[in-house]
């Protein structure tokens, strides 16, 4: 299959017989030793978990009956980020579990007689000997920096230490290229910190939240939501900038409904009216800022009216709007978002709201933002990893210098060989990621993973990437399996286990498992050297005063916050991590590096007529495309719908639950129809609909060709030349009523 063509392949149902035969395999295989995911003789009714439905990592508790068999989920109270309560999705979690769509014994793609490619079932020995074997080829030819990891979840830490130790530092998550890369850079430039997850924002204290295109409440980042509801309950006013009447914007006192891709002349003007009005932190800026003058001058020409020509908020609302920031400061927060990667200039949108929240004074202030701080749980000793001989950012090729990861986007272009490239990469393994949902521009994605000579995928379900890959291992659940540590940071660090609440079910087995077996056959059984998952969380809680039977107990431990305070106290002197040491208004490391060192406004590309904005989102009881098929949150939601404003659906005689396809400005059409919503909610040059359906993998049987995916439609991708950040929001789309007529007969 070496760098050729890879047809999609379906899933095939397996046989019983199949499946006995790989689990008897295995059994036999691993006899004497301990099975991975191993629960032990006594089952306790009650175990801790963390969960792995979003990445948030709520802390919980999996109840089970007598029989041992999973009834729920319920939130750990000891927990701080979800306070004993799960979003819709966490306690449906268990439907991952019963999904009997899941991926249940390794699969092999061969070509059968007729030369057709097919997956065949194989043990996890034949599996692993596969890919050793096509890892040490590829090291041997072209050197293992040629190999790449794409990871969301847990399972990627297992993998990481895996091809660290074999030499490649190219390890990726879309959590960052595709998703808040931008806001990190920002935030590092200006403040010399990034935010990381869970964002450290007094939520709960503040008296102004504004809310740029975030969807709290849609997007149920679950300790946020809690706290925003707490602060709404105190009589916080909320500002919500969004085209789309979200639920947020429903709870707020100032819904501004913005003209899409319009954000950062909204900021530079609410910037312009805090400095000329002096309702800046006059002593906060004077103390820790630097570059407040060249600020002042830079902003002078963006006044409310130049600004409600290109936004459409009238200059009376981005007044009113900047004086309720200002009277409640310093407890603000203009709120970071966290998928930003919307229009390529998406690292100078979130400087610009880095910087008011530097003027409002709201960096280290309560109810703006506090210093969090986060525990290190050492490693379980490893031999140290050789030095790569090309890093993951030469082989970005000196583009984007500021990125501080590696791009998921930048790997996936430097798997297509190009004279710049000295060597593409040959082989990828992809760890909960589904790649050809999460990328924009899928037949890029799809171009890359033809050039590779070999695609590993670890997944639970048989989704879109797994109809690629050469090999795919199945993983079993989060219920049933061990994990590294959950380590926290908040207003204080905590810790929290997950351990299997049942038996893998099928021929499953978790990632680090895997990773370890896979590591032996390459020599590197060294950089594993537990011999059992439970020994190795157990010395490494020892070495923050807890154990593994401690945590067993409780679940999650809240460590004791030993270094700074929570926020500055008035006068502190505060060093920050930028080349001024102060909070740079000016940045001076983007102007090193060429680019604007305060954000300008720049005009983005208008809809043609008949087209609109293809704008995207979350819904509470869905995360990105990995829930679409999860029993329990079908019955919550089936399909997404696509909003449409009244006089648009006039226009084109849309009615509510109407079939439409949507074609994008490229000519690419969603595979599948999606519904007609017809809301006021939305304006009238912009479509939303809500990201992770229209899968196309028949396997799925609940979710296959259940609405349509924006995936399908973001073939135009704005690169933000400072990070590499994909912004994936310059997409328009149009109606068709059937995929062969172009029109409404
Ligand atoms: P999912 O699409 O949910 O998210 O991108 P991804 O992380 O790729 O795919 C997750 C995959 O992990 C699925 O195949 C699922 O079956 C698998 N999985 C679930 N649980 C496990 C497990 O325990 N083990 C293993 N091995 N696999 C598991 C998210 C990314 O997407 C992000 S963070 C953002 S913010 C972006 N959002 C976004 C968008 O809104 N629209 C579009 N078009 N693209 C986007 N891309 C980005
Ligand atoms: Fe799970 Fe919801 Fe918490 Fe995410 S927010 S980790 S889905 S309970």
């Amino acid at each position: 299959m070496s760098g050729s063509r890879r047809d999609f392949i379906k899933i095939s149902a397996l046989s019983a017989a199949g499946l006995l035969l790989g689990g008897h395999y295995v059994q036999s295989a691993m006899s004497g030793k301990k099975s991975a995911g191993n629960l032990g003789s006594a089952v306790p009714l009650r175990t801790p978990t963390y969960c792995e439905v979003c990445f948030w990592q709520c802390a919980g508790w999996v109840y089970k009956n007598e029989k041992g068999d999973i009834q729920k989920v319920v939130g750990n109270d000891d927990d701080p980020n979800c306070n004993g309560r799960l979003c819709p999705r966490g306690t449906g979690g268990v439907g991952m579990y019963h999904d009997e769509d899941r991926l249940k014994t390794p699969l092999l793609r061969i070509k059968d007689q007729d030369g057709n490619q097919t997956f065949t079932e194989v043990s996890w020995e034949e599996a692993f000997d596969f890919i050793a074997e096509r890892l040490q080829k590829i090291k041997e030819e072209h050197g293992p920096e040629c190999i790449a990891l794409f990871t969301h979840g847990s399972g990627g830490n297992y993998w990481g230490n895996m091809l660290k130790a074999f030499g490649s530092s190219n390890i990726a998550a879309p959590s960052y290229s595709q998703c808040r890369g931008p806001r990190e850079v920002a935030f590092i430039t200006t403040f010399g910190d990034g935010l990381n997850s869970p964002e450290p924002l007094d939520i709960r204290d503040t008296r102004c939240l504004v809310l740029i295109g975030s969807h709290l409440g849609e997007n149920m980042h679950n300790g946020q939501v809690q706290e925003m509801s707490d602060a709404i309950d105190k009589g916080a006013a909320i500002i919500t900038v969004d085209p789309r009447y979200s639920t947020a914007a429903s709870k707020s006192k100032f819904w501004l409904p913005i003209k899409p891709a319009t954000d950062i002349a909204l900021l530079l003007s609410w910037i312009r009216e805090i400095i000329n009005n002096g309702w800046y932190d006059k002593e906060y800026i004077n103390q820790y800022a630097y570059g407040f003058e060249e600020l002042k001058n830079h902003v002078q020409p963006f006044t409310p009216e130049w600004a409600y020509g290109i936004t459409t908020i009238r200059p009376e609302q981005i007044r009113e709007t900047a004086r309720e920031m200002a009277n409640a400061a310093p407890s603000v927060i203009i709120h970071p978002g966290r998928h930003v990667t919307w229009y390529g200039d998406d690292t100078q949108r979130l400087r610009a709201v880095a910087i008011l929240n530097a003027l409002l004074g709201s960096w280290g202030r309560r109810g703006g933002f506090f210093i969090p701080e986060k525990k290190s749980v050492p490693e379980y000793p490893h031999p140290p990893y050789p030095a790569p001989r090309r890093t993951w950012r030469e082989a970005m090729n000196g583009k984007y210098p500021l990125a501080d990861l590696a791009l998921a986007s930048g790997v996936c272009d430097a798997t297509i060989p190009s004279p710049d490239l000295d060597c593409s990469i040959k082989a990828w393994i992809v760890n909960g990621t589904n790649l050809i949902m999460t990328l924009p521009d899928q037949k890029k994605t799809i171009d890359a993973i033809n050039n590779l000579e070999l695609m590993v995928v670890v997944d639970t379900m048989p989704m879109e990437i797994t109809g690629y890959a050469d090999v795919v291992l199945p993983e079993c659940t989060y219920l049933e399996r061990w994990d590294d540590l959950r380590v926290a940071q908040g207003r204080n660090s905590s810790v929290a286990l997950r351990m299997p609440a049942a038996e893998p079910k099928y021929n499953t087995k978790p990632a680090y498992w895997m990773a370890k077996e896979v590591a032996i056959r390459l020599g590197l059984g060294a950089y594993f050297a537990w011999e059992t998952f439970e020994e190795k969380l157990d010395w490494q809680l020892k070495q923050i005063g807890s154990s593994l039977e401690e945590m067993k107990r409780i679940g999650v431990k809240n460590l004791p916050r030993e270094f700074d305070d929570l926020f500055f106290a008035p006068g502190d002197d505060h060093e920050f991590y930028t080349n001024t040491g102060k909070i740079e208004l000016y940045s001076t490391a983007l102007a090193a590096e060429g680019f604007d060192p305060m954000p300008v406004y720049t005009p983005h590309m208008e809809p043609p007529a008949g087209y609109y904005h293809l704008n995207y989102g979350r819904a509470p009881m869905h995360t990105f495309s990995r829930t679409a098929n999860n029993p329990n949150l079908v019955d919550l939601m089936d399909e997404n719908t696509v909003w449409v404003n009244p006089k648009v659906a006039n226009e084109w005689g849309l009615t509510n639950g109407q079939p439409v396809y949507l074609e994008n400005q490229d000519g690419v059409i969603a595979k599948f129809p999606v519904k007609v919503r017809v809301t006021e909610r939305i304006r009238f040059d912009s479509v939303y609909i809500v990201h992770g359906f229209g899968h196309a993998d028949k396997k799925l049987s609940r979710a296959y060709g259940k609405g349509a995916s924006d995936a399908d439609l973001i073939t135009r991708v704005l690169m933000d030349p400072i990070m590499g950040g994909t912004g994936m929001r310059g997409n328009f789309v149009t109606f068709r009523f059937n995929k062969e007529s172009e029109v409404q007969s």
